[in-house]
């Protein structure tokens, strides 16, 4: 799918801030495809329609959680974290891309998984450090997204584990093993 006719569709599935972040989101992506050596499509794509499912309606999101058989502990944790696998479902069923590297990106890209591709990596980090981010230390991120793809993983992940603690919200456990995964490693 081309460009214009991708970012036309999910124009029209989020907000204007949110389709703002997800220009970011696709800038920054393919900056680090290119840096990294992941495909630049996919990467594009991937940013582009990573967010698509974050304005629909809780009970439509946890109806196809429940029908798609994905993972039920989803639903006792943060309803954020469900618009990524739902997202990942509905870009498939509604804007026909079927592409599995695709649409794991989209579907790991608030939580992470264990062993996860440099297509993953990328979008997780483009999420994260895009330029219209402000979160504190996202600064340190950004500089080392430019030097080590798993080191400013790492810390962005583990910026968002110790924002989450100090608000007392709950972690999902895939969230650690991300964190764990990506530790043990180095
Ligand atoms: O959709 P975005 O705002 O661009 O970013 P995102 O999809 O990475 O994260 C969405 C939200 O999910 C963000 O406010 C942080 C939250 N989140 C990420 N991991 C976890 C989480 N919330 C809980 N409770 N537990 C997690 O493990
Ligand atoms: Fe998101
Ligand atoms: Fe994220
Ligand atoms: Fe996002």
């Amino acid at each position: 799918m081309e460009r214009e006719k991708a970012l036309a569709v999910v124009e029209k599935a989020i907000t204007k801030q949110r389709y703002q972040h997800t220009l970011g989101v696709m800038e920054t992506a393919i900056s680090l495809a290119k840096r990294y050596g992941a495909d630049v499509k996919k990467a594009e794509l991937a940013a582009i329609f990573h967010d698509y499912a974050k304005f629909r309606p809780k009970d439509e999101m946890r109806k196809i959680i429940i029908e798609q058989n994905m993972p039920k502990d989803l639903l006792e944790y943060n309803t954020e974290l469900w618009h990524a696998p739902v997202g990942a479902y509905l870009v498939e069923k509604e804007v026909g891309i079927s592409d599995k590297e695709i649409l794991d990106a989209i579907r790991y890209h608030t939580s992470g998984r264990e062993n996860m591709t440099l297509l993953e990596k990328v979008i997780y980090l483009a999420d994260y450090i895009e330029p219209g981010r402000s979160f504190p230390g996202v600064d340190e991120v950004r500089e080392l997204a430019q030097k080590d793809l798993n080191e400013a993983l790492v810390q962005s992940i583990s910026n968002t584990i110790a924002f989450l603690m100090k608000k007392k919200q709950p972690i999902y456990p895939e969230t650690f093993k991300t964190y764990n995964a990506l530790v043990m490693k180095n």
